[in-house]
């Protein structure tokens, strides 16, 4: 006897998502997954200057604003075939890394921990047992017996209330959550030290930014950040000495923490490093571009089909502009039928929820006619097969870190899985650190040497037609915005988002969507706390702002 559950809203993300199951002997055998709200950012930008898109457009989402202005600045400086200038390269990518980092802290601390950490057993834990078990692991100042106790203390106050604040509605006490008192403690002292650090982030991106979310420097043709050393209220000596103190501090956290955090939880739940397999296709986009042409960049992109992969050099290769299209067949649009970006149509048509039919506001995007999956773990599995030294060392310190926990080092087929997501989010943030120190070094090597050149004027031709696309690997994967430009103005404007590639319904073919797939044989021990769904979702960081727009 099958039995169905609808999880509506699934929180702890962004946006609007519903997650339809059906459950047979106690695994899912079915899903759906259902975007449920809708904007129509693509049609409000029509019309407009497209020097003005970008700043429009960073409202698609309230979390990776950054990104989305990013991408659109970039897809008109392609349509209008311009150059950027290196300063103005190396500040959106500080910008870009430090956002990505911000994001990925508070995925895995504030957004998905608390599915597999048990905040209230983290009462009956030995602080001195728990400080102990990280010796060796890490040097993080604050793990010591005393720290631990007093976040004991702390949680132990808030229980007594009766007034859980940010830790009520927990699954408290599932059969699913299995970790020892001791590492539920050590988790919870750190999600209350992240929720300091991610300040940190955010503020590398405020300051240079102007603020966040929603950044105000940028410009089709560079940023709009003066440089000038010895000025007060520019760019200058003391802001970037102040960016650099951000930097150093975040890498602390990042590697004596994260790192370390993920590698214990992984151990401890080796069984999620067996399911949650959401494609056979995997993309990611060669990212943060170091020249002004953007031909060289400093991380790897490519495709994986099968496990072939085929490296992608440059965001300008036409083999990936030209295999991209959405299908709204699933969905609540008119037109059914795959069409490349430029081609693009947003006309809503809303039907109500179709099991067979239509039953979401996300449109389902393919590669080449395929469902891909994007995101950290696909970037992992394209930056290992491309041999990228900083990702290969990283892996290797996480796989080495799981033989001390386990006897065991995890294995690359291991990541296609629902902790492979999470694995991959934390080795991204670890090389993104490694960038973001390098690109400071490199802006402030280049200011040395008299360049402050951060902005090209454009050039909008004020007839005919022209056409441009940006790509950014977002912290959520790969996006691209896609502008066509008629007599001046925006005529047709499509973001094709990670998270519509992620949580996409069955797409022209009906074949689900990795949401859907990743959830095919997930155990659901009790249907109604279906914490085992909601770990699986939550390892893809659902953005439904972004995946719907
Ligand atoms: Ni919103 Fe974004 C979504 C990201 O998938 N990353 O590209 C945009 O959100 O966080």
């Amino acid at each position: 006897m099958s039995q169905r559950i609808t999880i509506d809203p699934v929180t702890r993300i962004e946006g609007h998502l519903r997650i339809d199951c059906e459950i047979e002997q106690g695994k899912v055998v079915k899903a759906w997954s259902s975007g449920t709200m809708w904007r129509g950012m693509e049609e409000i930008v029509k019309g407009n200057d497209p020097r003005d898109a970008w700043m429009i457009v960073q409202r698609i989402c309230g979390v990776c604003t950054t990104i989305h202005a990013l991408a659109s600045v970039r897809a008109v400086e392609n349509a209008l075939g311009m150059e950027v200038p290196v300063n103005a390269q190396y500040i959106r990518n500080i910008i870009a890394a430090a956002h990505s980092i911000h994001d990925h802290i508070v995925h895995f601390y504030q957004l998905s921990a608390l599915d597999w950490v048990d905040v209230t057993s983290a009462l009956k834990a030995d602080p001195q047992k728990a400080a102990q078990m990280l010796n060796g692991l890490s040097e993080w100042p604050l793990n010591s017996a005393a720290e631990f106790l007093a976040v004991q203390n702390k949680i132990k106050a808030l229980v007594e209330s009766g007034q859980l604040g940010i830790f009520a509605n927990g699954y408290w006490g599932h059969p699913a959550m299995t970790l020892p008192p001791e590492v539920n403690l050590i988790a919870v002292a750190h999600y209350l030290q992240a929720l300091e650090c991610q300040r940190d982030a955010n503020r590398i991106v405020a300051v240079l930014g102007g603020k966040t979310p929603h950044i105000q420097n940028l410009a089709v043709g560079g940023v709009a950040n003066p440089i000038n050393l010895d000025s007060p209220g520019v760019l200058n000596l003391e802001r970037l000495m102040y960016l650099k103190s951000f930097i150093d501090k975040l890498g602390d956290f990042i590697e004596q923490v994260y790192l370390v955090d993920t590698a214990i939880i992984a151990a401890h739940y080796p069984q999620w490093l067996t399911m949650g397999k959401g494609a056979d296709c995997y993309l990611c986009v060669p990212e943060l571009p170091i020249d002004r042409k953007s031909e060289q960049y400093l991380l790897p992109g490519g495709y994986m089909e099968n496990g072939q992969f085929r490296p992608i050099t440059t965001q300008h290769d036409k083999y990936l502009q030209q295999g991209i299209e959405e299908s709204g067949k699933h969905a609540w649009y008119q037109d059914d039928k795959p069409l490349a970006p430029w081609e693009g149509l947003t006309r809503p048509n809303y039907t109500g929820w179709q099991e067979d039919g239509k039953y979401s506001w996300v449109k389902a995007p393919t590669f080449y006619g395929k469902t891909v999956e994007m995101g950290p773990l696909a970037w992992l599995l394209c930056s290992l097969q491309a041999g990228h030294q900083p990702t290969q060392q990283v892996f290797g310190q996480f796989a080495s870190m799981m033989k001390t926990l386990t006897g065991e080092a995890v294995r690359t087929e291991q990541l296609e899985s629902t902790l492979g997501r999470v694995v991959g989010r934390t080795v991204h943030a670890c090389v993104l650190h490694q960038t973001l120190s390098q690109q400071w070094q490199a802006l402030v090597t280049n200011i040395g040497t008299g360049d402050h050149e951060t902005f090209i004027p454009p050039n909008i031709p004020a007839t005919g037609e022209i056409r441009g696309v940006g790509f950014i690997e977002a912290p959520r994967g790969a996006l691209s915005h896609w502008v066509v430009i008629k007599d001046g103005k925006i005529a047709n404007y499509q973001a094709v988002v990670p998270s519509t590639w992620n949580a996409g319904p069955r797409n022209f073919n009906d074949e689900p969507g990795p949401y859907e797939r990743a959830l095919v044989g997930t155990p659901v021990s009790d249907p109604a706390k279906p914490l085992e769904v909601v770990r699986t979702i939550h390892s893809f960081d659902p953005c439904m702002s972004c995946a719907v727009h």
